[in-house]
């Protein structure tokens, strides 16, 4: 390619570029009253800067060839500071490794812009092969705190076995989400933990953790689902006892495993906490989103558990590089009440939807929890039924 040639395509590049990032996004139309879907996604691999992507020298790369490619942007972390909206992106390489990107937008629903550079996260003595899915919690104590999977080989996989991992927490802090300190990794007794969750206020003093214990690298084996313990400081964390948050049920959404997404909201009636369930279906794990509460003064105790999901994947979420997969480990509290949901679709792009605390504690609190059994839940709809229909005689309808 002629180097005019070359110049007349990367301000093509560019532009196109431009345009997508500055595309408005708009709420779909007809919302079920809890939440708000938008048309667009937030982030996908495309919104990542082209000069992360591209070398842009005519003289190394004549062709104008994507060098570096990026994959999918997914499962952010999300943080509100002095109004601005902030997502700690998993970005992931065509080289399928992930890494931690901060992107910011100042309405929260569009014009997302990644920073020039992604963070760079220090490593421990023992290097992660893979970092993702950070929860970007601000402690009480100060500092913001980002909670992280580190991934390595599983040191006693049989010989040629080269795909047994280990999952476990990595735990960094910062003060403005540029530069990072690295602390000692989660320690439990656990062989897996992946979706660790800093609670955002002491409790008793300590550090307070959600975790997940898993057997396997996927399956939670006799890993009871989301589980709380206490830490005695943040720089050496270690748990060495789980007390049960949330469990693991036969034929419920979170049949095969749970996981806590980000860390809880404080409401006046109790912390909103927001998790994804798993079941195994002949098509691969179905991923969904719900919704729990806890009680104010013992964060660990379940006080509202409404019946099934909040969120599944629907249209477009439903496919991508892992598909049939909502995941999210973002979402923001506004002052005024406002909730913005950062979740993940199918492990491939960013979606926002939004609602309120107030709406999301009359969900909580007025939706029937999971009855069990299919003949309970016919009564329960039919209770239903029944006082619709009353109001219906009475409206016409
Ligand atoms: O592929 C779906 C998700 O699988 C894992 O979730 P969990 O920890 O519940 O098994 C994670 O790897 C997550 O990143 C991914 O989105």
């Amino acid at each position: 390619m002629q180097r005019e040639e070359f110049n007349r395509q990367l301000k093509a590049l560019a532009a196109r570029h431009k345009k997508l990032l500055e595309l408005k996004n708009e709420k779909c139309e007809y919302g079920n009253g809890v939440y708000n879907r938008y048309l667009n996604p937030v982030l996908t691999a495309a919104h990542t800067p082209l000069h992360w992507r591209y070398d842009l020298n005519y003289a190394t790369n004549p062709f104008l060839m994507e060098r570096i490619g990026v994959n999918a942007v997914f499962n952010s972390g999300a943080i509100e500071m002095n109004g601005t909206f902030y997502l700690l992106a998993r970005v992931e390489g065509a080289d399928r490794k992930s890494f931690f990107a901060v992107a910011e937008s100042k309405n929260g629903i569009d014009g997302f812009k990644f920073w020039d550079y992604p963070v760079t996260m220090p490593e421990t003595d023992d290097p992660d092969v893979n970092v993702y899915d950070m929860r970007v919690v601000k402690h009480e104590d100060g500092w913001i705190y980002g909670i992280f999977c580190t991934e390595r080989k599983d040191p006693n996989a049989p010989a040629g076995d080269l795909s047994s991992a280990t999952a476990q927490a990595g735990i960094a802090r910062t003060r403005d989400l540029l530069t990072w300190e690295r602390l000692d990794d989660f320690k439990s007794t656990s062989p897996q933990q992946r979706n660790l969750v800093l609670h955002p206020e002491f409790y008793k003093g300590k550090y307070a953790f959600y975790t997940r214990p898993q057997d396997g690298f996927i399956t939670a084996g006799s890993g009871g689902g989301i589980g709380w313990g206490l830490s005695d400081n943040i720089e050496h964390a270690c748990i060495d006892k789980e007390n049960l948050v949330d469990d693991r049920k036969y034929h419920t959404i979170k049949e095969l495993k749970n996981g806590l997404g980000p860390a809880p909201i404080k409401t006046p009636k109790g912390w909103l906490q927001l998790a994804h369930g798993v079941r195994n279906t002949a098509a691969g794990m179905r991923y969904v989103l719900y919704l729990f509460v806890t009680s104010l003064e013992e964060p660990y105790k379940t006080i509202y558990a409404p019946g099934g999901y909040l969120m599944a994947p629907r249209k477009e979420e439903r496919i991508g590089d892992v598909s049939n997969v909502l995941f999210t480990n973002g979402w923001i509290g506004r002052d005024n009440g406002d909730v913005y949901i950062y979740y993940a679709s199918s492990d491939t792009r960013m979606h926002v939807a939004t609602t309120t605390v107030d709406q999301l504690l009359d969900y909580a609190i007025n939706t029937p929890p999971d009855p069990l059994r299919s003949y309970a839940c016919v009564q329960q709809r039919n209770e239903l039924i029944r006082r619709n229909l009353e109001i219906m005689k009475t409206l016409n309808l």
